[in-house]
């Protein structure tokens, strides 16, 4: 059950297994790894999709010419795998142009030059038959509070999203665009540091209905924020278009592990989530389960392709104890004494108003809220329960 088929719906970033592993403090520990060549690797390992930033995919700089060369070998690799592209992106932050932000550099020319950049490869995208695009603004951000209007700064990044958007629907290109937040690394301070402040930015767009999220773990995690807590909300505002799923232990630099290899106990409630919904009821996650880890620095290209696996079979494993555990009558009885459920039973009655509660006096005169605080949850008994099927012992 650990073995993955296309029907998992598992994708990586070229970026991802491509990592070459130059970091802060030391130079590349790994090959330069050909497009081609990731496309029927993965796709031998029974991954279902590969996603890329422009310049992953085709060297900043190049010609036309050997633009569309590099284009056309990844179709030619695509139509022999199969293996498909649901997400593309744009790399606006590796170039030292990008220093200052892309879509909200202080510098006007870079601003008209990012998007030229993104509408470019949104072609691309759509020539692949990708649905989603995704936008993360690592550069767009400051480490001098005094050097960015951060109102003019959200002013710009609106005014970027209104522009593409519109694009994409002038030329019937039907892209999703999804919003992944950080908190910080590489800018001091990120813009959009978290699943909240993407969603209120969202609102304020002029094609909100085809903008969502692409929420990833460990941006979340840096924060110290709950990540299933976060993509369950944005579930709940119709907002979870893409996942990067990955692994982080709590707040400290961006560590990129392989999923579930951080805060195991969180992932299973991630991939509860994902696959099962909300305990209770609730809607789930239908795109590709999309991975954005860095493999680590120690391994050989062997060792890629192993952490590569370990995703996949990490996130199987959990699917199945969270199967299991949603199975077991032991845990509906623990569901049921929690009383998660009633949660979903309005406050009000239906068509009652607040006249109406006014005058029930069961509500409150009568209500002994000093009995009804001496009654526990029960959660505790469920804690355990999930527990002992995370870690097998049921
Ligand atoms: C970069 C970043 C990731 C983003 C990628 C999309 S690029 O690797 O660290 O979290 O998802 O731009
Ligand atoms: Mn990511
Ligand atoms: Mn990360
Ligand atoms: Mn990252």
């Amino acid at each position: 059950a650990t073995q993955p088929t296309r029907e998992d719906k598992f994708s990586f970033g070229l970026w991802t297994v491509g990592w070459q592993a130059r970091d802060m403090f030391g130079e590349a520990t790994r090959p330069h790894l050909d497009a081609v060549d990731a496309v029927h690797k993965l796709s031998e390992i029974g991954a279902y999709g590969i996603t890329f930033h422009d310049e992953d995919l085709i060297p900043f700089g190049s010609s036309k010419d050997e633009r569309r060369q590099i284009i056309d070998s990844f179709k030619k690799a695509l139509e022999e795998t199969g293996l498909v592209v649901p997400m593309v992106t744009t790399n606006l932050f590796g170039q030292p142009v990008f220093k200052d932000g892309g879509f909200t550099s202080n510098d006007r020319s870079v601003r008209r030059y990012a998007l030229r950049k993104v509408m470019e490869n949104m072609d691309l995208a759509a020539e692949l038959g990708a649905e989603i695009y995704v936008f993360w603004g690592g550069r767009e951000g400051s480490e001098v509070d005094q050097g960015k209007n951060v109102g003019a700064a959200l002013d710009r990044f609106k005014e970027a999203l209104d522009t593409l958007a519109q694009y994409s629907i002038d030329k019937g290109y039907g892209l999703k665009f999804a919003l992944e937040p950080k908190p910080n690394e590489p800018r001091g301070d990120i813009l959009l540091p978290t699943i909240g402040h993407a969603l209120a930015l969202i609102n304020e767009l002029d094609h909100a209905d085809m903008v969502g999220l692409n929420p990833e773990v460990g941006h979340e995690q840096m924060a110290s924020l709950n990540y299933t807590h976060g993509i369950a909300q944005a579930l709940w505002h119709g907002k979870l278009f893409h996942i990067d799923l990955n692994g982080q232990h709590g707040p400290r630099y961006d560590q990129d592990l392989v999923f579930g290899l951080g805060d195991l106990l969180q992932a299973f409630s991630t991939v509860d989530l994902l696959e099962n919904g909300a305990p209770g009821g609730g809607p789930t996650y239908t795109a590709d389960r999309h991975f954005d880890y860095k493999p680590m620095r120690t391994e050989d290209m062997d060792g890629v392709w192993e952490t590569a696996k370990s995703n996949m079979s990490v996130y199987l494993m959990l699917k199945e104890r969270s199967k299991a555990f949603r199975a077991d009558p032991e845990v509906q009885q623990a569901l049921e004494a929690a009383r998660v459920a009633e949660l979903s039973v309005p406050t009000l009655g239906e068509g009652e108003t607040y006249e109406q509660l006014l005058a029930d006096t069961s509500a409150y005169e009568e209500f002994d809220a000093q009995a009804k605080g001496l009654e526990g949850f029960n959660f505790a008994r469920l804690q355990q329960l999930a527990v002992e099927h995370l870690l097998g012992a049921r």
